[in-house]
């Protein structure tokens, strides 16, 4: 399969992510991708740059005010204070609940706070090259889905799933998934699914979507009453507006086994059936995989070819992107069974 490795991946390595208040190794690691590009060369799939700018797409998908700020965020942290060089801001102050969003403060760390669903997400200065890569990439993809490609890969880091229009969180800054879909209306797919095989609910996609009803959002999650990201992708969450009904959270219990996780794959794939898209664009985490350490689901290795199999049989032009999936030695094996099997059916 055409797959998009963007060498500027690399160029976002933070150190640490806070956990349980202290500073932990990140587990979101230029590795991941490494370990699936490796496993793509073995298996002889072809790796290309992304070589098209996704910035009119972005600007669909992200407000102004957002994408200005991460930007120039790196800048804006040195101009504070030089020696902010080989430090990582985090935000520590937020605009929840009666408190104002619409004003930017003139303070750094509040503005990074604004924009900012968590402080797990940490921002070094090769983050932004390195996620404007990856939106980069899935406008390639859905450039070459115009031009009669069946399948692509992305195979992208930092994810983009939990990213809404004007915040980052859980390790993603650009909605990669979300540029591909828009990118395939833009390119005239009257509808479109997004298919979220997460562990964690892409409570960005979602939101993004969430008022439209030519982009469905179908994701299989861990519940959020237990699992990241806790404050959205309930079952009741369906739609409004325009999208009323084209929403479909499939949260399952941490823990579940895998009988009950392809249950609810089989509802999600009738579900797009059903809208009849006519492309489709698979949010690719592998964290639902047995051995993931952040994640409680069960899936192994052969796991992820029934899935690429499943997906192939909804018969429709597929952008698969990467997300999560933190066991980095076993990412490659899992992404390259999925896209293989869906080549293969
Ligand atoms: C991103 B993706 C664990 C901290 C968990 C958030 C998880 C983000 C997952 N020590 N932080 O959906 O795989
Ligand atoms: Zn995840």
């Amino acid at each position: 399969m055409i797959t998009f490795f963007s060498d500027q991946h690399g160029l976002h390595a933070p150190a640490d992510e806070i956990f349980r208040g202290e500073r932990v190794p990140c587990f979101e690691t230029p590795s991941r991708a490494e370990f699936v590009r490796e496993r793509l060369q073995a298996r002889g799939h072809l790796l290309r740059q992304p070589d098209q700018d996704s910035r009119a797409v972005l600007s669909q998908v992200h407000s102004p005010r957002y994408l200005g700020f991460l930007a120039s965020a790196w800048d804006q942290w040195l101009a504070l204070d030089p020696a902010n060089g080989d430090r990582q801001p985090f935000p520590s102050v937020w605009p929840v609940r009666t408190l104002r969003s619409d004003i930017e403060p003139q303070n750094f760390v509040a503005r990074l706070g604004l924009y900012s669903m968590d402080n797990g997400s940490p921002l070094v200065a090769g983050t932004w090259a390195a996620a404007k890569a990856g939106a980069d990439a899935a406008a390639c993809a859905a450039a070459l889905l115009a031009a009669g490609e069946r399948g692509v890969f992305c195979a992208t880091r930092p994810p983009g799933h939990h990213a809404g229009a004007d915040f980052m969180g859980g390790y993603c800054f650009l909605n990669n998934a979300a540029v591909a879909a828009q990118a395939l209306r833009n390119q005239g797919a009257a509808r479109v699914a997004v298919l979220d095989v997460d562990y964690h609910h892409g409570n960005g996609t979602q939101s993004i979507f969430y008022e439209r009803a030519d982009v469905l959002f179908v994701s299989l999650h861990g519940d959020p009453r237990t699992e990241y990201p806790f404050y959205l992708g309930h079952a009741d969450e369906t739609g409004e507006g325009a999208g009323a009904g084209f929403n479909l959270n499939l949260p399952l219990p941490a823990g579940s086994g895998v009988a009950a996780w392809f249950e609810a794959l089989k509802a999600a794939c009738r579900r797009i059936a059903r809208h009849e898209a006519q492309a489709l664009v698979v949010s690719l985490g592998l964290d639902a995989y047995a051995g993931d350490p952040i994640s409680r689901f069960a899936l192994q290795a052969g796991d992820f070819s029934r899935l690429g199999q499943r997906l192939a049989r909804l018969g429709l032009p597929t952008v698969f992107v990467l997300e999560g999936g933190y066991a980095a030695a076993e990412l490659g094996v899992n992404a390259v069974n999925v896209i293989e099997a869906f080549e293969q059916d």
